[in-house]
């Protein structure tokens, strides 16, 4: 046979593995699986598949700008939040998987609709994180996190499975709208990240076991609020950027959409923050659609998540929208920022 003839592609360009088969092959080694997870993960896979299609046309259909309405944070709602929301609730609701859904853009717990019946899991998001990014084309996310029911039997849920610390996270992970459309989750075993094929419509494994580098060299974190932290805070913040003991000053990173912020810390290392302030004690993520999700994500790489003195999947929730301050990133980062609050200014 010629060394030309044709044989098809070659084994390193036939497709990888999908999320779908990632998920089904850990499903197959997990005794007493039912594959309701499996299902539920697929169900979030095709709404995200849905929001990112959305979001790659903003421009293009009328759908951006605002819906003149008002979310429970106070927040103008836009046309695409709405729309990421509802997707993700339309995807899961009928599944049978879940018993109630929690979002950020909904005050209270949405119940799955009477003739649908009800699952074991509990599923939370914000549909569409860093909206503020939407009109400048810049990165977006989506955060989602499932927990198991805490009520027994198999009717509707209730506030009580909602209100569940990140410690009990089943799994957790994210969307990213950006250069490319990756979704990464954990289920407390490894990091995977994968990435959007649009030709074929699959997200691909791309980024297998992520690791959160030790140590990273960049902070990320609104600046603009400097005047309006705790002391111990900013000295926190003037001693990362300075070169004291002969270190190079860390470099500051902010898109403004926690997803990407955190996305690129995943990667590369380092530290995002989002701190309490004068006037929002608390700081402005919310610990169950956002704080929690991530923080499950950065331990299962090898990274730490704190609120600046206690761990963020230990805070006990009290309320759906309840918000907390945020340390994440790389182990010695988080650490060195808890040592240096627990000293003082
Ligand atoms: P959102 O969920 O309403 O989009 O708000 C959360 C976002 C985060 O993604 C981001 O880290 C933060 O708000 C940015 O806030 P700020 O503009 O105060 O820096
Ligand atoms: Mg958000």
């Amino acid at each position: 046979m010629s060394q030309y003839s044709s044989v098809g592609p070659s084994e390193a360009s036939l497709p990888g593995t999908t999320l779908e088969r990632h998920a089904l092959d850990r499903f197959r080694r997990t005794q007493g699986a039912t594959g309701d997870f499996t299902g539920l993960l697929q169900q979030i896979s095709l709404a995200a598949k849905i929001i990112s299609s959305r979001v790659s046309k903003a421009g293009l259909a009328d759908i951006l700008g605002l819906t003149g309405e008002v979310n429970v944070q106070g927040e103008a709602v836009q046309k695409l939040d709405d729309f990421a929301n509802r997707t993700l609730v339309h995807c899961v609701e009928a599944g049978g998987h879940v018993c109630v859904m929690g979002s950020e853009e909904v005050e209270e717990p949405i119940p799955i609709p009477p003739q649908y019946p009800k699952g074991k899991y509990v599923l939370q998001f914000d549909p569409l994180d860093g909206s503020g990014n939407i009109d400048i084309n810049a990165s977006i996310g989506t955060i989602f996190s499932i927990h198991r029911r805490k009520t027994p039997g198999d009717g509707p849920g209730t506030l009580e499975d909602c209100l569940q610390p990140g410690r009990d996270i089943v799994a957790a992970g994210y969307v990213i709208y950006g250069s490319s459309n990756m979704l990464v989750y954990s289920t407390g075993h490894g990091v995977h990240g994968f990435t959007l094929d649009p030709a074929i419509g699959e997200f691909l494994l791309s980024h297998e076991n992520i690791r959160i580098p030790e140590r990273g060299d960049t902070y990320s974190i609104n600046e603009g609020n400097y005047s309006r932290w705790a002391p111990e805070v900013r000295s926190w913040v003037d001693w990362i950027k300075s070169d004291e003991g002969g270190r190079r000053p860390y470099s500051m990173r902010y898109i403004g959409a926690m997803v990407a912020d955190f996305h690129r810390v995943l990667l590369r290392g380092g530290i995002f923050a989002y701190p309490g302030d004068r006037r929002n004690t608390n700081g402005k993520l919310r610990l169950l659609y956002e704080a929690s999700p991530l923080a499950f994500i950065a331990e299962a790489a090898g990274g730490a998540a704190s609120d600046g003195k206690r761990r963020i999947l230990d805070i006990e929730p009290t309320a759906l929208h309840q918000r907390t301050p945020l340390f994440i990133g790389s182990v010695e980062d988080v650490r060195e920022a808890e040592e240096h609050f627990r000293r003082g200014a």
